[in-house]
């Protein structure tokens, strides 16, 4: 059975290995990749976004999300780590394709038939579907997120990123009947993958290559997205998790739970890291053949 799959994601180095990891992987059917600002503002994680769907040569639609997260601050980016164009500085000849607008493009694809969504920015995106169109949201089978910890953060002590960057949007999904997967710091971190892993033959790897920047970088979102392809790469456990909005110096952090008598999601826990690069390999490979083809 073929998994029809949303993308919700701010492209972002990590964001564009998972982008063509789905585009390489039979087992999901990519339905649109919408965006959120995050790594980098939202105009360019739209740009990025539709300059992938082109270098994939994917007619998926391509929608901009929100501008930034619920409670009006605005979001701390990521350039230190993404670059200013949040691709490392790899050039993608720029996208002319039409952008259309997040919701209306969730609604339509989720009420002509359910879907998962691969959240792998922050989660502003689904908290205003949660908040604005809980039937639209309701349709979503099953969410996967690349977010939290339950260890230590990467942009405070305790915060994740995606987390950190709306942790309101990120507390009404977890308080929402979603019922969520979250990968997170905990275990993408162990997650490393570079150039020995997937060398650059073509296209596809040589973007990859670019992205890994000469190391080992932990692969964050597209963990993410290996799982939602083979959930059996993951090992989970039901943790009710609340993130911290309250608290300033802590602002972000997951708190879990696993001896909670109402989880409210499944958390991540372990990797089998060896089997991860083989798909990432495999699949990264085999779309240079298809893209390489001509
Ligand atoms: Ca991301």
């Amino acid at each position: 059975v073929t998994t029809r799959l949303i993308i919700d994601t701010d492209p972002g180095i990590d964001d564009a290995v998972a982008i063509l990891l789905a585009a390489a992987s039979p087992e999901v059917s990519l339905q649109a990749l919408i965006t959120v600002a995050g790594n980098v503002p939202v105009t360019q994680t739209t740009a990025n976004a539709a300059a992938l769907a082109d270098l994939i040569d994917s007619d998926v639609p391509v929608a901009r999300g929100a501008a930034g997260p619920l409670c009006g601050r605005p979001g701390p980016h990521a350039t230190a780590v993404h670059g200013q164009n949040g691709l490392a500085g790899y050039t993608l000849p720029a996208s002319h394709r039409n952008i259309l607008e997040a919701n209306d493009l969730y609604r339509q694809i989720l009420h002509s038939a359910p879907a998962t969504v691969a959240a792998i920015g922050p989660l502003t995106n689904i908290a205003n579907l949660v908040t604005h169109a809980p039937s639209t949201a309701n349709r979503i089978e099953h969410l996967v997120i690349m977010g939290g910890s339950t260890t230590h953060g990467n942009v405070t002590a305790d915060a994740e990123f995606n987390i950190y960057a709306d942790p309101e949007a990120a507390a009404c999904v977890l308080n929402s009947q979603l019922y969520p997967t979250l990968i997170g710091l905990n275990i993408t971190e162990r997650a490393l993958v570079g150039p020995s892993h997937v060398p650059a033959r073509g296209t596809a790897t040589e973007l990859a290559n670019h992205l890994f920047q000469g190391r080992n970088t932990q692969q964050h979102d597209s963990l993410a997205l290996a799982y939602t392809i083979d959930p059996s790469l993951v090992k989970t456990l039901p943790a009710r998790v609340r993130v911290e909005c309250d608290d300033e110096r802590s602002r972000g952090k997951t708190h879990v739970d696993f001896h909670s008598p109402s989880p409210n999601c499944l958390v991540g826990v372990e990797v089998d890291v060896v089997r991860f690069r083989e798909l990432l390999l495999s699949r990264l490979a085999a779309l240079d053949a298809q893209l390489d083809r001509t």
